[in-house]
């Protein structure tokens, strides 16, 4: 490793399949921070099961989202790429931190009280204890940086406390994270309802565009997208709230700044500005969809993959588990 290069860390976890959001806001940054970074980036599958999940489709989904992170223009020679449950480190790192973590702490987190009110028949203990175990994650890497949206930046400050809590007990153990936002689709809302955040958990409701849609269902779903009764297409957060996440797709896939996409749609109306977004992102989406379908037809160069990058995450993770194993005073075996 390169000791001039940033350690990073993040993941996804494969709880539905990857949606717009999941790629503007995590995926298109990693794949930019590759060259300057020494990268680790994980499929989540062991938080995804904090929400019942069917065990096929899960595993279906972890290979699709590996397939799809290449896709994205993810090189895994260049970056480790590898599926959370491959290395132990995470569950066993994640145990010690529940013992550093105050239920306070946890209670404080607004994914859990999202998250608990949409599975009120399934508010499980992991689903509490996610943001811990999500420390273990970026702090067995000694990660200096955490890409993530907006909605992610509590769980890496509730990280930095714990590392804090656990440094200042046992000395310079962790490396301090700090989160990493992208300026441009931090935070994606979804196409029906722009005060929630576009999740691929929700994909039945037609506000959200998978990287695997037709392109004929993601044209279906910009022209349906809700917006407001005025006609004038300009950026208002508050005030117009669908018209300014479709203005942000848009940047993000045209390539361009918000006042240039206002310039381009003066005058020009709803319906053909949400044509132009629709086909922006058709074409942004194309040759991923193209090439993680080929991908996709070979299993072997996958299992190749991650098999990899769980042996060279175990043994970045390993000398971290080892180092606070001996800290706390367990017995060396
Ligand atoms: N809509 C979004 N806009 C911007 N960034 C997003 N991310 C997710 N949705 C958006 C970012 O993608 C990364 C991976 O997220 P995750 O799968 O670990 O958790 P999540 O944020 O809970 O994602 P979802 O899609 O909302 O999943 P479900 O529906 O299962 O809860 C993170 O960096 C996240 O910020």
């Amino acid at each position: 490793m390169d000791e001039a290069k940033k350690r990073i860390l993040s993941g996804i976890k494969p709880s539905g399949d990857l949606t717009l959001g999941s790629y503007l806001g995590a995926i298109k940054n990693w794949v930019a921070l590759a060259d300057s970074c020494d990268c680790y980036y994980c499929m989540a599958d062991m938080h995804a099961i904090t929400v019942r999940q069917d065990p096929a489709e899960l595993r279906r989904r972890t290979v699709s989202q590996l397939a799809q992170n290449i896709a994205c223009g993810l090189d895994p020679k260049k970056n480790v790429v590898f599926i959370q449950s491959h290395v132990p480190a995470h569950a066993q790192l994640g145990w010690v931190l529940d013992c550093y973590t105050m239920f306070g702490e946890l209670s404080r987190m607004t994914q859990f009280k999202d998250k608990s009110a949409k599975n009120a028949d399934n508010i499980n203990a992991g689903l509490f204890t996610y943001p811990s175990l999500m420390a273990a994650d970026i702090l067995l890497y000694q990660a200096d940086l955490v890409p993530v949206g907006e909605d992610q930046k509590q769980h890496v400050e509730l990280t930095r406390d714990i590392a804090h809590r656990f440094n200042t007990i046992y000395g310079e153990v962790f490396k301090m994270p700090e989160p990493w936002i992208p300026k441009v689709g931090a935070r994606i809302m979804s196409l029906q309802d722009p005060q929630s955040k576009m999740s691929k958990s929700e994909q039945d409701t037609g506000g959200c565009i998978c990287l695997m849609d037709s392109p004929e269902s993601i044209m279906r779903a910009f022209k349906r997208a809700v917006t407001d009764s005025d006609t004038r297409v300009c950026y208002d957060p508050d005030g117009k709230k669908g018209i300014s996440n479709l203005l942000n797709i848009y940047c993000a896939a045209a390539g361009i700044t918000i006042p240039q996409a206002e310039k381009e749609f003066e005058n020009k109306g709803y319906g053909a500005f949400k044509t132009a977004v629709g086909e922006a992102v058709v074409e942004m989406l194309r040759p991923i969809r193209e090439e993680a379908g080929k991908l996709l037809g070979d299993k072997a160069y996958l299992a190749e993959v991650y098999r990899d990058g769980a042996m060279r995450a175990s043994q970045t993770a390993g000398r971290t588990l080892r180092k606070v194993y001996k800290k706390v005073g367990f017995v060396e075996r």
